[in-house]
């Protein structure tokens, strides 16, 4: 053992549960109707009002804290947002910084990465989804005798239940946007949430509109972005 874990507490074991043995034809037929699955998502801009039940956003949370993190602090915050009026103050706010983007501060090349997509500055998604999640990282968590815990990997583990917050909502057959206002300091201001949670992202989710269009992009196949050894 290195010295310096001389005198820290051992790990505690238990028994690995939820990997009942599978044949390699379960396997693969599993890794397949999850990959059909998730090749059906889509980035939407275009929601229906229809409401959806807090419990369902709920579970969905749920399996998004069930993503691992940075020496397992679950450095996450989700603000979940359902009221229409916070809603309606998120878009303005989001529609002003939004505004300065696409006017002065985006560089034309970036513009250009972006016109496939056909996004602009209006958000009006941000107030016809029922459900808004801000999601934030912690920087550090404070002990209840006020002691401060640095967290690690707070941008990894944040981003990784990101995925799966957005992997549980698809499967639950909702649409959803990641919309990345930039800078999203205000988030903090209207959520109430301290200087030392970062903002990374503005999920929106709900059912798509009816007659929902969205771009028409592709992706680049896998042997692009893989490499085997
Ligand atoms: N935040 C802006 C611009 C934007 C940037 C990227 I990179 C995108 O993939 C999409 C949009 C917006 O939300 O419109």
């Amino acid at each position: 053992m290195h010295d310096d874990l001389v005198g820290l507490p051992p790990a505690v074991t238990e028994s690995l549960t939820g990997y009942p043995e599978r044949d390699d034809a379960a396997v693969a037929l599993a890794a397949e109707t999850f990959r059909a699955a998730m090749a059906t998502r889509r980035t939407v801009r275009d929601f229906s009002d229809r409401p959806v039940p807090r419990a369902v956003i709920e579970t969905c949370l749920a399996a998004a804290h069930r993503a691992p993190s940075g020496a397992n602090q679950q450095p996450w915050h989700f603000a979940v947002i359902g009221k229409g009026s916070i809603r309606k103050r998120i878009r303005a706010a989001a529609e002003e910084e939004e505004q300065v983007f696409y006017r002065e501060r985006a560089p034309r090349e970036w513009l250009q990465a972006l016109a496939p997509l056909g996004t602009d500055w209006k958000k009006p998604f941000l107030e016809t989804a029922p459900w808004l999640i801000a999601v934030f990282g912690a920087r550090h968590s404070t002990g209840p005798d006020g002691a401060r815990h640095k967290h690690y990997y707070v941008p990894e583990s944040v981003c990784l239940a990101s995925g799966f917050l957005l992997c549980a909502l698809h499967h639950a057959g909702l649409a959803t946007l990641t919309h990345t206002p930039s800078p999203m300091g205000f988030l903090n201001g209207i959520l109430e949430r301290p200087e030392h949670e970062k903002p990374y992202l503005l999920i929106a989710a709900g059912h798509p509109a009816r007659n929902c269009e969205v771009p028409a992009i592709t992706h680049k196949p896998l042997d692009a972005v893989t490499s085997w050894f």
